[in-house]
């Protein structure tokens, strides 16, 4: 551990590390209470961290306040510029970066590097937009007239990301809000805060580089006090949020109500339909990476699997297999790039997923493989760890824990006879990320992707329900939250827009034909 933190200048002297940084000349600081980095693998504190407090954030944004004025100034390709000395920076310690996400967040190696793979991508579609962004030209019905929209810089874009993606989560805003000319101010989980960190240090390095204000990337660490204090200050603009949609329904009327804007990414219980005609190896292989990956902790894990019953049996056995390979050989140390499966990254995610399971138990769910807390051997004693587990449900309307998302691996399977019905079982539930269908009937496919289909802001056809490329938008709909961020049009969302009409005649037209004479 220390040697991951060593190689991101993270200081490993056991004093508390500052977690608030928003101005190169008061350096890294915060006055908030200690809080813990824990390593979910072994349960060893990595790290104590400073956080902020109320009046830290309220300093920070009047800091990103005052670096936005300079900076929306700054021509959008010259900002791009900055970005790509960041992304090259990045890239740079991509490996040790993608350590310490393993290292902090539990995911496996090849998973906290491919997050943060997913920023530097990030940005790579950043720095080229920083180039093209702008608004359409509308033909006006006044001879002479010019209309267009106009994109300007917004202001200060707060963005409060989960513990699961410490990096790519935060990467997918930054980028957007650097290259449109705005400040972010980054609070991250209270559990991630090294991550968070590290990436900090890099990105202020190649600003201090290039003489740009530290607080066009500042950090506020903390818990409740920092997250409210974001979500309540109108100096926010625009408030990015990731997380629990218990949580998301807070922050989104406390920012409503002061008028501010929103942008959430909340819970997802994402389902993948499998038809008897798919290539059953190929839904094998997606279903398990995406229900196991990440332990079930991302936002777009399967959660629900929806079996055609002329290939329930079938795909259930093949399933439990693949599982069994699995657990527990390849579950382990997340850093060791054998190991599949890691730990959950909180006690309380361990409390969670035993309480779900007896639950669907109780419901009449019925443990084909898992179910268990696990107590694994050596330094891994410490950690948080729990068997993946297949929960066969024979009537959906009973086991309603089905309908809940917990970040735990569970995974839901059930039967279906038509794919009507198995787009309805799709819909059920409040939450509208990800879902994936198996087949290769096209006539299927846009069934699902058309109107009367999946409700799921992401559909994927033959591929998993997690994993998705930064190019087109993320997000989803219903209690998932409506949020599109990362790719498409997503970078709209961190401007101020104004529809500029140009008159650039001698007289005054009226539209719509009104006269005033
Ligand atoms: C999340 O789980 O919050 O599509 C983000 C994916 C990743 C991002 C997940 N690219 O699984």
């Amino acid at each position: 551990a220390s040697s991951v933190l060593s190689s991101l200048d993270l200081p490993t002297s056991g004093q508390p590390i500052n977690g608030v940084f928003y101005d190169a000349a008061v350096g890294w600081t915060g006055s908030g209470e200690v809080q813990r980095s824990t390593n979910p693998a072994t349960g060893e504190v990595l790290a104590e961290v400073r956080t902020a407090s109320k009046e830290d954030v309220d300093k920070v944004l009047k800091a990103s306040r005052r670096a936005y004025e300079s900076w929306r100034t700054v021509p959008a390709p010259k900002r791009g510029e900055a970005l790509r000395q960041i992304r090259v920076a990045m890239n740079e310690r991509i490996e040790d970066l993608g350590k310490l996400v393993s290292l902090e967040m539990g995911k496996v190696l090849s998973e906290g590097r491919g997050e943060v793979q997913e920023f530097v991508d990030e940005m790579d579609l950043a720095v080229g937009l920083s180039r093209s962004i702008g608004g359409t030209v509308v033909p006006s019905e006044r001879g002479r007239h010019f209309i267009t929209e106009v994109a300007n810089p917004l202001g200060v874009v707060g963005v409060i990301t989960a513990f699961n993606f410490p990096s790519a989560v935060f990467g997918w805003n930054f980028s957007l809000s650097f290259i449109t000319g705005n400040a972010t101010v980054w609070k991250p989980a209270p559990t991630t805060p090294l991550t968070a960190i590290a990436s900090t240090k890099i990105i202020q390095e190649v600003l201090a580089a290039n003489k740009l204000d530290g607080a066009l990337a500042a950090l506020v660490c903390g818990g409740g006090e920092a997250g409210e204090a974001l979500v309540t200050d109108k100096q926010v603009d625009l408030l990015s949020f990731t997380g629990s949609e218990a949580r998301g329904r807070d922050v989104s009327m406390k920012v409503a109500s002061r008028f501010g804007q929103s942008l959430l990414e909340l819970g997802g219980n994402n389902a993948a339909i499998v038809l008897p005609d798919a290539n059953l190896p190929l839904a094998l292989r997606a279903v398990t990476f995406a229900a196991l990956g990440t332990s079930g902790q991302r936002c777009t894990s399967t959660r629900r699997l929806f079996l055609h019953s002329s290939i329930a049996s079938h795909f259930i056995s093949s399933l439990t297999a693949a599982y069994k390979s699995i657990s527990p050989s390849r579950m382990g140390d997340p850093l060791d790039g054998k190991t599949l499966v890691g730990p959950l990254h909180t006690r309380d995610s361990v409390k969670r997923f035993e309480q779900a399971v007896k639950t669907a138990k109780e419901q009449g769910g019925e443990v084909l493989v898992g179910g268990n807390v696990v107590e694994m051997q050596g330094d891994l004693a410490g950690g948080n760890w729990v068997e993946p587990t297949i929960v066969l449900v024979k009537d959906v309307n009973q086991v309603a824990i089905m309908k809940q998302e917990t970040f735990a691996p569970i995974l839901y399977v059930s039967a279906f006879e038509s794919l009507e019905e198995a787009i309805a079982l799709n819909n059920s539930v409040e939450q509208g990320l990800s879902m994936s269908l198996f087949t290769k009937d096209l006539g299927a496919a846009m069934q699902v992707i058309g109107p009367a289909g999946a409700d799921s802001g992401i559909i994927n056809v033959n591929s998993s329900t997690s994993g998705a490329e930064i190019g087109a938008p993320f997000g989803g709909n219903k209690s998932t939250g409506w949020g599109r961020e990362s790719g498409g049009d997503a970078w709209k969302r961190y401007c101020r827009w104004s529809s500029c009409t140009l008159n650039y005649s001698d007289e005054l037209g009226l539209a719509q034909g009104v006269t005033f004479d």
